[in-house]
């Protein structure tokens, strides 16, 4: 079920339980403010998420809300994730689906890695 963008912040949202570590994940990379594990359904080759540390519900939430250190922070290691992962040549594509319409399912801001293969015009 897509979720609303606006919501407050869910503590029990399964990212959050990811992040504190009650359910177990594929971890790729961690930092202060981030971390990095494979999606469980991967739509292409590379499917990796990536996760603010902080509790954002969603991209507006977190453009919004985050302070300009999280937020840099968050950038640089989604950039280091997929330069650790051999993407950047030849590509690689960054997703964020925010709310009902960008088909939102979990309440925790991540944004979606796909890599490994050309992938064409598809969204995802
Ligand atoms: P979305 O942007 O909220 O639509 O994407 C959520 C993604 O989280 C989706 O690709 C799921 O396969 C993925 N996922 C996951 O990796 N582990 C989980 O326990 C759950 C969803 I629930």
């Amino acid at each position: 079920m897509p979720i609303d963008a606006t919501e407050p912040y869910d503590a029990d949202n399964i990212f959050a339980k990811i992040l504190r570590g009650e359910i177990p994940s594929s971890k790729v990379y961690e930092d202060e403010w981030a971390y990095a594990f494979e999606d469980i359904n991967p739509q292409a080759e590379i499917h990796t998420l990536v996760i603010p540390k902080g509790e954002y519900v969603s991209w507006d939430d977190f453009s919004m809300s985050a302070s300009a250190e999280e937020i840099a922070g968050f950038v640089r290691a989604v950039g280091k994730v997929a330069r650790d992962k051999g993407l950047v040549e030849p590509g690689y594509r960054l997703l964020a689906n925010v709310g009902a319409h960008g088909g939102q399912e979990v309440p925790h801001f991540h944004v979606h890695i796909f890599g490994g293969q050309p992938l064409g015009r598809m969204i995802a």
